[in-house]
């Protein structure tokens, strides 16, 4: 039996027979992992529609929502604007294998934003643009490693999914069977945050690492904000190692700023991965970077890649429509203003009912960790308090808040997050945080 009494049960009784007929057809019931609420101890709730800030499930329920499809719906869910620019592509065609000037109209606007790239791609999700750019990586530099830290997603290419295994080198070995050591041998792994394990591994492997892969700001252990200095010394030891520096942004990009974590921090990586927002909810992704290097890209150059829906009209009508939003004055000033309220709010809350908690925010991405002490690498990540995080979750489900089902996931705001929904948030985290003292 799940964790929910029998009114809780009735309450969600669409859903769950509904999750049943999905279980029925498709791994775990879902189209990816985390969907499936294995971390929370309960069934998912399916969504009927969103508007927004609130998301709807099949039982009529609505939901402040803080998932926002993990990051890409900077605006909210059904925004008008996004609707209608996807509504006007959709009537002249879904897909053509053919040049349409949107991909080029998002390309100048990616072009102009993002400081790093020069030249760019669009894919269909992060997982295929953070595989791309390490095989270009690889193909520009002709060296066969890759660096990455632990608690970092990059996408489910067979090379990220590496944990650290035995070896004083952390060499990678698979996290999911089916990936060959092969492959995973040419990844090494290094702690999030730690300049001199950097160094280490770079002396160690000279000459044979093409790149640095990183999220600047890390979203997949929770939102881990990088240490000062951090992200300037990853590239003075890329420069001084001769180690091309990529940017994993699929989440941070337009996120933490327009120009995303490399704009905010002021470093510029030489390839940069982006995805979510640049996509408005509509599978869209895409790496650029130094020209140089994307002139190597197929069929430019030999390094191939290729993609039947790469830069699907939609998608970019979707894109164009929510960078174009996103471009407006004050539009980062908001969503910075509402989600300090909210992260104040939460530390009240959290003090009043006694629950330590450690809270991270970088603009409009929160990292909620329940543990009394700091969290800046994985290591710390894994020893947070998850039957609190569950009990939270639950209590905010059942009041009426949606979060990612997992510590290891970031809070998103949109601009439809108002005073209201901030408010309602916070009334139902006092209670939360009261659940969450098991
Ligand atoms: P996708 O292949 O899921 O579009 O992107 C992979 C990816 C790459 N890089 C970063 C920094 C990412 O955060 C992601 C995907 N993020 C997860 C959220 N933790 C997607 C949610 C999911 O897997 O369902």
């Amino acid at each position: 039996m799940t964790s929910q009494t029998t009114t809780q049960a009735d309450r969600y009784a669409q859903s769950t027979a509904a999750f049943a007929k999905a279980r029925a057809l498709m791994p775990g019931g879902v189209s990816s992992p985390v969907r499936a609420y294995k971390a929370v101890g309960r069934e998912p709730v399916t969504v009927r529609c969103g508007k927004g800030a609130i998301v709807t499930d099949i039982d009529g329920q609505e939901y402040i929502d803080y998932v926002l499809s993990y990051g890409p719906l900077i605006l909210g869910h059904a925004e008008e604007s996004v609707l209608a620019a996807i509504s006007k592509a959709a009537g002249r065609g879904a897909s053509f294998g053919m040049p349409t000037e949107a991909e080029t109209q998002l390309a100048q606007v990616v072009v102009d934003a993002v400081p790093s790239v020069e030249v760019v791609r669009f894919v269909n999700s992060g997982t295929e643009a953070v595989m791309s750019a390490i095989r270009l990586a690889r193909g520009a530099t002709g060296k066969p490693k890759i660096v990455k830290c632990t608690g970092c997603y990059h996408g489910h290419s067979d090379g990220l999914l590496v944990q650290a295994g035995s070896g004083a080198t952390t060499l990678g070995v698979p996290s999911s069977p089916g990936v060959p050591e092969a492959i995973t041998s040419n990844t090494l792994l290094i702690p999030y945050n730690d300049l001199d394990a950097v160094r280490s591994v770079f002396k160690e492997h000279a000459n044979q690492i093409a790149c640095l892969v990183v999220e600047p700001i890390a979203g997949n252990m929770g939102c881990i904000p990088p240490a000062p200095g951090y992200l300037q010394g990853l590239r003075d030891l890329c420069d001084e190692f001769d180690v091309l520096l990529m940017f994993d942004e699929v989440m941070t990009g337009f996120r933490v700023a327009y120009g995303g974590a490399q704009a905010l921090y002021g470093i510029t990586p030489d390839l940069t991965c982006l995805g979510k927002v640049i996509g408005g909810g509509l599978p869209c992704a895409a790496y650029g970077g130094r020209e140089d290097l994307m002139r190597q890209v197929s069929p430019d150059g030999p390094i191939y890649q290729a993609g039947t829906l790469s830069g699907n009209p939609l998608a970019m009508a979707a894109g164009l429509a929510t960078l174009e939003s996103l471009q407006e004055d004050g539009v980062y000033e908001q969503l910075e203003a509402s989600s300090a309220t909210l992260e104040a709010g939460l530390r009240d809350a959290a003090s009043t009912a006694g629950v330590p908690i450690y809270l991270t925010r970088v603009g409009s991405m929160l990292g909620l960790f329940f543990s009394d002490s700091p969290i800046t690498n994985y290591e710390q990540a894994l020893a947070c308090n998850t039957d609190r995080f569950a009990a939270f979750f639950n209590s905010m489900l059942d009041n009426g808040i949606i979060l990612a089902p997992a510590q290891y996931e970031a809070w998103f705001v949109s601009t439809a997050h108002d005073e209201t929904a901030i408010k309602k948030t916070l009334d139902a985290a006092a209670l939360g945080f009261a659940a969450a003292i098991v």
